[in-house]
């Protein structure tokens, strides 16, 4: 779905052009990382869907590794989700809707490759696609997804940042529920978890990282707070994060 009332999308594009900075503090709080998973569950998954068994909840700074046992996976969705928080007033309970939009950085190495957000639901190569904007966060579940076909994905593409960003520049303070998850495409089954808790006065989250680890996919959930409407004004923030 596109929103006309967002003017100058196109300009967007122009970001290949941009200079192609990377943060200073790279490393910077990632070290502190978790080592394990906070609690695990066990899904809905058949018996004998021994890949699809367990979700990982995890926290802030967390590293996983995503292989299945007994193959590698080859598409993965990213579903991102979020609600209104819904404010007590005079003629009961009201909420307001709150536009976060979903964005996937692609990067080679530190540098840019591509991006795929509202404006541009495909990447260039096709590898990586976004489902389509939601203007409110209404309804249960993922409310906005990218879908990424790993086996795809060119071989210079060493990691893929995932993004939420409020674009009416509403704060977190007005969202609940937040969470992003990542999902074996193929079989529905959830691999992990990582759920928001707090609000705050930032209107933008790096959300999650997967990237190639000597050969195999791993994801990082990240958690950093940030201010900007669109991945562009993140994209510092976004790159300290290659
Ligand atoms: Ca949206």
């Amino acid at each position: 779905m596109r929103r006309r009332a967002r003017n100058g999308q196109a300009t967007f594009h122009r970001f290949h052009g941009r200079n192609r900075e990377r943060g200073d503090n790279t490393a910077g709080g990632l070290e502190g990382f978790a080592s394990g998973p906070a609690h695990s569950r066990v899904s809905a998954a058949q018996d004998g869907e021994e890949a699809t068994a367990v979700t990982v909840s995890m926290v802030k700074g967390q590293r996983i590794s995503l292989e299945k046992p007994g193959g590698a996976l080859s598409m993965v969705r990213m579903g991102l989700g979020w609600d209104a928080v819904k404010k007590k007033g005079f003629f009961g309970s009201r909420e307001r809707d709150i536009d976060l939009d979903a964005s996937c950085v692609l990067f080679a190495d530190q540098n840019l490759a591509d991006v795929v957000y509202f404006g541009k639901l495909v990447s260039d190569d096709g590898s990586v696609r976004h489902t389509g904007d939601n203007l409110t966060g209404a309804g249960d579940g993922d409310d906005e997804s990218v879908i990424v076909d790993l086996n795809r994905l060119p071989v210079h593409v060493t990691s893929l940042v995932f993004t939420v960003s409020s674009f009416n520049g509403q704060t977190f303070n007005e969202v609940e529920n937040a969470f992003c998850r990542l999902v074996n495409e193929m079989d529905g089954g959830e691999l992990a978890r990582y759920t928001l808790t707090g609000g705050g006065a930032h209107t933008a989250m790096v959300m999650a990282r997967i990237y190639r680890h000597g050969g195999a996919w791993k994801m990082n959930a990240i958690g950093e707070p940030c201010h900007g409407r669109t991945f562009q004004d993140m994209l510092p923030a976004i790159a300290a994060h290659a």
